[in-house]
Formats: structure tokens, sequence, C-alpha cells
């Protein structure tokens, strides 16, 4: 172990010894075996993006379920390349025009959950900076997938070749209600 370099650090060094001999403290860490001084994280540790999500139903209805590592692994800038063909391939083949795809990738790329908070905060909803230059984000009582279905299959961006049967999920509000306090979601079904 190399000495401490500062007054600073050897208090870190000796903080780190003293809660390493507390006997809740040594029976939980096992890396209070490791006696090197620790004053940042390491820089040398390497991450690994496995997922991310950013505007609901964009991985989950628009893209084949074999290209979701694909999107998981790449980053929002490469959203417009890796994603718009499929989703725009994926509305068409239900017969909507073409401006219906379009539109949806316009809006849902690169597939971030954008929020303007210039605008009033009353204005948050999802896809609220697009649809009324509003604040964005997600509420928690935005029924989302209504939204998305609605845009998809609906008439919301052409009457042409609507499919009612595929708007909605008929699920209308969350059965239980969300708590007033963090995390505001209540506890999942069993
Ligand atoms: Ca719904």
């Amino acid at each position: 172990m190399s000495a401490p370099t500062s007054t600073s650090q050897a208090t870190m060094t000796r903080t780190l010894r003293t809660a390493c001999v507390a006997p809740a403290l040594f029976a939980a860490l096992a890396a209070c075996t490791d006696t090197r001084t620790i004053f940042a994280p390491d820089t040398n540790r390497t991450y690994v993006q496995v997922e991310r999500l950013g505007n609901p139903l964009v991985n989950e209805v628009f893209i084949a379920k074999r290209n979701h590592g694909v999107h998981n692994a790449t980053s929002p800038n490469q959203d417009v390349a890796n994603l718009a063909p499929e989703m725009q391939a994926f509305v068409n083949s239900f017969g909507r025009p073409a401006i219906v795809g379009q539109t949806l990738t316009q809006v849902l790329l690169p597939d971030e959950l954008i929020v303007d908070p210039t605008k009033a905060t009353n204005t948050a909803g999802w896809l609220s900076w697009a649809l009324a230059s509003g604040y964005g984000g997600r509420l928690l009582t935005d029924d989302v997938v209504d939204a998305g279905t609605a845009a998809i299959f609906g008439s919301l961006l052409s009457p042409t070749n609507t499919i009612p049967s595929l708007v909605g999920d008929n699920v209308n509000a969350s059965q239980k209600p969300f708590l007033a306090t963090f995390p505001y979601l209540a506890t999942p079904n069993p």
C-alpha cells in the first residue's frame, strides 16, 4: 500500500480502516480485507450499457425482438439511422399511409424522453413538447399505450386504413392509486 499523500487522504485511510473493524460492517463487507486506500471511483472500471428506454412503445412495439439488443446497446444519436427504416416499415405493413410512419419517426426518434424546462410544468405530458409546445416528459397518469396505438392505428395522423381494434389496450387507469410521496408508484400486482 502506498503512503497517503495528504492530510485528507490520511484521514480517509484511517476512516476506512476504522470502518473495517466494526463487527457489523466486517461481517457484511468482504472488501474490508482489501487494505488499499480508495480515494475516488476506479477510473479503470469499464461499464457496459445493457438497456435503455426513452419513449414508451418504441422498443416494445416498433422494433422486432431480435433487434432489441442492438437498440439497447447503441446510442440515441444512432437511432434515426438504425430504427427509422424498421419503424416505418412496421407502420406501412398495416396499410397505413407513409405519412403516419414518417411522422412517428420524426417525433419519437432519437428515442429520448424530452423535457423542456422553459415551459410551464402544468403542460407536462408525453409528447406535449411536440403536440402542444408544452413541458413534455411523462405523467404517471398518461395512458401512453392508448396514445401510441391511436397514433399508429387510429385517425390522429391519417384517416386512411385505420384499425380501430388495435387502438387502445382496454386498460384506462392504474388499478391502484399512486402514492403521494416517492416512489409515487403503487406496489405491483402480485
Ligand atoms: Ca390504456
